[in-house]
């Protein structure tokens, strides 16, 4: 039960949900160290307590944010790892997973981003949106092969995560052009590459990443600049193995309105005919989409399936599901 979660664990789930730990790749480390946490804290008196304890504590962590099927593609594995007939073995095989996926996520993404690097010629210019690891780290590789490579940096609304992207970018001394995101049709034109991370991909190809992706995608599309994505194979979403579709996390308005923003507009606190909408992620369908680059090499998006069902199967309940 919940009382049974570390407190730290508790937090790392605030900091998912509050977005001080955020993008996919990211969360799902964060997910797979709190496991670790949990197991080494744990005052379990039984194997079959501990075990409880460690649902609990995946489905705390699960029940953050929605969308990035990193996360629970992240606390499957450690759990699927945790082994053994007493608590201690119980422990460490928990331990040991943890550390096993967090070392496998930092590999596949530096050999994603070697893989990633091929597309890039010296001197391209790359247009990103919001701020993703896999995508920069195919920059990274680029420029450490000693290609000269310039970004277009989208803000990204209503976070400005473009932020992160531009601070990361200029730290490695990449010339960076900030544009308000609906300015992009216009630099397109500028644009070798456009180059977006994911959050989940499903196996018709298509891309779920921060919304405005989809918009991006179809103008690039229009003035022909290849799509890229950067994805490991923990975006994939299994569940849509079997039709399932992907849940689109909403965020609360205030990030989009404040409250004197919206007195403003309307003075009446309460007005609900003032609607503010705001979706954290949109869809990208495949035909939009020229490549997606994960740790096992470059896939055109209507293939990806291929290797989703290589990696997942048949798909099962969840552990933590009671
Ligand atoms: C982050 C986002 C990123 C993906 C990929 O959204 O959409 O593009 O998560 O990131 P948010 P990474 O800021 O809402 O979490 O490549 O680092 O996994």
């Amino acid at each position: 039960d919940a009382s049974d979660v570390a407190p730290v664990v508790q937090s790392t789930a605030d900091d998912i949900a509050e977005m001080r730990i955020r993008g996919a790749a990211t969360i799902a480390d964060a997910a797979a160290e709190a496991l670790a946490t949990q197991a080494e804290l744990s005052d379990a008196s039984s194997p079959a307590a501990f075990r409880s304890q460690m649902h609990a504590a995946a489905k705390t962590v699960y029940e953050t944010r929605p969308t990035a099927v990193s996360l629970p593609n992240a606390l499957r594995y450690v759990l699927r790892e945790m082994d053994g007939d007493t608590v201690d073995e119980l422990r460490s095989s928990t331990i040991a997973g943890a550390e096993a996926f967090r070392r496998n996520l930092e590999r596949a993404q530096t050999t994603l981003g070697e893989i990633g690097a091929n597309r890039l010629r010296d001197g391209d210019v790359v247009m990103t949106h919001c701020h993703s690891t896999d995508a920069l780290a195919c920059i990274e590789a680029a420029l450490e092969a000693g290609k000269h490579i310039e970004a277009i940096v989208r803000e990204t609304r209503p976070r400005n995560q473009g932020h992160i992207t531009a601070r990361q970018l200029r730290e490695w001394g990449v010339p960076v052009t900030l544009i308000v995101d609906n300015a992009a049709r216009r630099y397109l034109n500028d644009a070798d590459h456009v180059l977006v991370g994911a959050d989940s991909i499903a196996a018709d190809g298509s891309v779920i990443n921060k919304i405005g992706t989809s918009g991006l995608a179809v103008n690039a599309r229009e003035r022909g600049v290849p799509v890229m994505v950067a994805a490991q194979t923990i975006k994939l979403h299994p569940d849509t193995l079997t039709g399932h579709t992907v849940a689109i996390e909403t965020r609360d308005e205030t990030e989009v309105l404040t409250p004197s923003e919206r007195n403003e507009i309307t003075p009446h606190e309460s007005d609900d005919e003032l609607t503010v909408e705001n979706p954290a992620f949109d869809v990208t369908p495949p035909r939009h989409v020229d490549a997606i680059v994960t740790e096992r090499g470059q896939f055109p998006p209507e293939s990806i399936v291929t290797l989703m069902r290589e990696l997942f199967g048949e798909t099962t309940r969840d552990p933590w599901e009671t």
